[in-house]
């Protein structure tokens, strides 16, 4: 049986697709990588218990035991500054950007991340995923990076991609040529093409939101979840409801399967749960690459929102075309 290409290799074999990237970018991936297969590592060895400890406790080694969340955040910055091309990065775990000091200051790309989305499943054993985008700085080059690097809108990405730590990890990415995933097999060590030019289906039949906090919607919303789950065989309804908790888990089975996933306003998260940057941005990329949709209101695409702080969140509705377009008219009616 022929070996499947490793993501090493199809990172090389593509490298035209971005030539103004150089090895840079492979270098990017090279790293984060690395720290997949660090994190997936901790991770399986969770429900040991003194893995997940809270921060602060100490482990058998006298080490400050971390999150897990903390834990990954600082195996993929490490890996991330290892390699003198990323500038700095921002993280869901750091309060302000990060400055890469050394001959990083001559890297010319930024990378956001959520490391350990999620992350509170991982004491009940339900799957979590790790977010990155990569960006080009538009600072000077030599120099310590600065808030512009990072409040760059979605479109001027020129990576992103998602690791999910479920029954199998995977590493799911696009450099804006499609969408492209890969399977690690632990026993090589190494991530396998298993998913080539991933595409989404023009509609689905899942639907996922908490809907716990149906009161709080707005009323479009409110009135396209029953749309959702009114008996029509000619439009495959009732949908089927699936929500796990995890943002990279509910988008990787819809990407798919085809759904749709929806964190909308309510009156307890006016402008939504997710952040802009680091979780609906990469997320947004990988949808419309796939041939899906992922808005914040009707008429407004994700990657068109120019970001004004780090950690700013947004309502967020991704997935399959024309279920994006269902609840847009709901929404727009209402
Ligand atoms: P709620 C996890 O905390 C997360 O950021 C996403 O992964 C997930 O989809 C969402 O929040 C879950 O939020 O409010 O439904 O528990």
């Amino acid at each position: 049986m022929e070996m499947t290409k490793t993501l090493g290799e199809f990172i090389v074999e593509r490298q035209a697709e971005y030539p103004n990237a150089s090895g840079a970018l492979t270098s990017i991936f090279s790293s984060i990588r690395l720290a997949s297969k660090v994190v997936h590592r901790e991770i399986n060895k969770a429900g040991l218990g003194d893995i997940n400890g809270a921060a602060g406790e100490e482990n058998v080694q006298g080490e400050e035991q971390q999150k897990l969340d903390i834990y990954a955040n600082e195996k993929f910055k490490s890996a991330l500054a290892a390699r003198g091309v990323v500038c700095g990065i921002a993280s869901e775990e750091e309060d302000k950007y990060v400055n890469f000091e050394g001959n990083s200051q001559d890297g010319e790309y930024v990378v956001l991340m959520d490391p350990l989305d999620g992350s509170s499943n991982i004491d009940v054993n339900v799957s979590v995923g790790t977010i990155f985008s990569i960006y080009k700085r538009v600072s000077e080059v030599g120099q310590p990076v600065t808030s512009e690097d990072f409040l760059q809108p979605g479109d001027k990405q020129v990576a992103a991609g998602y690791v999910i730590y479920g029954s199998s990890t995977m590493l799911v990415y696009t450099t804006g040529n499609g969408v492209n995933g890969f399977t690690f097999d632990p026993s090589l060590g190494v991530f396998c093409l298993s998913h080539p030019d991933m595409k989404t289906p023009e509609d689905g039949k899942i639907y996922s939101v908490n809907e716990g906090n149906y009161i709080h919607f707005p009323e479009g919303v409110k009135k396209y979840i029953k749309y959702c789950q009114q008996e029509d065989a000619a439009t495959n309804r009732p949908y089927t409801s699936r929500y796990i908790g995890s943002l990279v888990s509910d988008f990787h089975r819809n990407l798919i399967k085809g759904g749709i996933y929806f964190y909308p306003p309510s009156s307890s998260h006016p402008s939504g749960k997710l952040r802009l940057l680091y979780e609906c941005n990469p997320i947004a990329f990988l949808a419309e690459q796939a041939g899906g949709s992922a808005i914040a209101a009707p008429d407004q695409r994700i990657m068109e929102l120019k970001p004004t702080e780090l950690h700013q969140r947004t309502p967020f509705f991704v997935g399959s075309n024309n279920m994006i377009a269902k609840v847009e008219e709901f929404m727009r009616e209402n």
